[in-house]
């Protein structure tokens, strides 16, 4: 049999076909880490960087070539459409939001216009980028932010280890948390459609801050919405990877939520959710990205260890637990994706 493409090789694993071995990329590949990334964005803001279309494309294309990952995501970031509901926000260098929402007045506020006309060149992006990975056949993978992290910021204002003033809005006025939640929803699926629409091949739902909540509350307030993306969303043309840190609580809701990949950070022990997992779903995951300081060896070692505990489930897609940090040594992602190539 030929080799497959690296698109055919990532769908199927996504789809839980067949396959030679797992594909590989990494959350957060396009980053600071990377000298080349740093020269793109010299003198310019991250926000010009993510509305420049050239720019954006050649930043999206780096880890290809740079460091050997087998899937391109677009260079963008979760608050990207969220400027396109009319919030006034910057980078700094995280999210940071002008006049966090309070009140339902300023949910009411939040515009849920079509994506295509609010940011276009997001999918401008898309489109030349699917065009630039034809003749090799590299998948493009497209992502939003889930609405429970996009509110997180939302409410608090900025980035938060516990993000109280959402919780405290999650137990004191739970009507005006589901309504934002409502809106960001309505958003989430518009965009992540047009987004497939314009060529992403699979989307990633970003679920960064979920694992904050009990189990129950998980099940209350996350799950239905997840359910609610996934059965609204194009899976035919692009399958759902959804990602949630600190989720090791939550691994059974996480399953209901119906999306094709389940991506798990490091705390999970990857072969015991796996087997839980099971035929239910694929597993993407699930290096601490701090392991990427070691030596080679140990990466490949890691590696190989991963693969095998992936096998239990119903397909495997080799990424980290989160995303590269700008500390990230650039010889440990070469390390990981090489011993990721190289297996049997
Ligand atoms: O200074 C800079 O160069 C900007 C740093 C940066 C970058 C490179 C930000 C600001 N966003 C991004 C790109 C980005 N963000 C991608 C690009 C594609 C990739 O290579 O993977 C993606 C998928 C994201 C997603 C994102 N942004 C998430 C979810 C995933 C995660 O890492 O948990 C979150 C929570 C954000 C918010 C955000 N944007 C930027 C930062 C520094 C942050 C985190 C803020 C915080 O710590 O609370």
């Amino acid at each position: 049999m030929s080799e497959p493409t690296r698109s055919e090789r990532f769908l199927r694993a996504c789809r839980g076909e067949p396959v030679d071995r797992p594909p590989v990329w990494l959350m957060r590949q396009a980053g600071r880490y990377l000298p080349e990334y740093r020269a793109a964005r010299a003198g310019v803001s991250f926000l010009e960087a993510c509305r420049d279309v050239d720019r954006a494309v050649e930043i999206s294309l780096q880890p290809l070539r740079l460091v050997g990952t087998e899937a391109v995501i677009l260079f963008s970031d979760i608050f990207i459409p969220v400027l396109g509901m009319g919030v006034d926000l910057d980078f700094s260098p995280g999210p940071v939001i002008a006049r966090p929402i309070r009140t339902l007045v300023d949910v009411e506020k939040l515009d849920v216009a079509d994506p295509r006309g609010t940011v276009p060149y997001v999918f401008e992006i898309l489109r030349r980028l699917r065009s630039e990975l034809a003749a090799e056949q590299v998948p493009l993978l497209g992502f939003a932010g889930a609405p429970f992290t996009l509110a997180a910021y939302l409410v608090e204002g900025k980035g938060s280890k516990d993000f109280g003033a959402l919780k405290r809005m999650m137990y004191r006025e739970p009507a005006l948390l589901h309504a934002l939640l409502d809106r960001l929803t309505e958003m989430t699926v518009a965009y992540l459609n047009a987004q497939i629409e314009a060529g992403a091949q699979a989307v990633q739902l970003f679920d960064t801050w979920a694992g904050l909540l009990s189990a129950a509350d998980y099940r209350e307030w996350i799950l239905p919405v997840h359910q609610t993306i996934a059965r609204r969303l194009h899976r035919d043309a692009a399958p759902l990877i959804l990602y949630v840190n600190g989720g090791a609580h939550v691994l059974d809701a996480m399953i209901e939520a119906g999306a094709e990949v389940l991506s798990l950070d490091w705390r999970v022990d990857f072969a015991e959710a796996s087997r839980r997992i099971g035929k239910r779903a694929a597993v993407q995951g699930n290096l601490d990205p701090c392991a990427l300081a070691a030596e080679p060896a140990r990466i490949a070692a890691w590696v190989r260890e991963l693969r095998e505990a992936g096998r239990a489930a119903r397909g495997h897609v080799l990424n980290l637990g989160h995303g590269c940090l700008p500390e990230t040594p650039v010889e440990g992602v070469r390390a990981f994706t090489e011993a990721a190539r190289s297996l049997q």
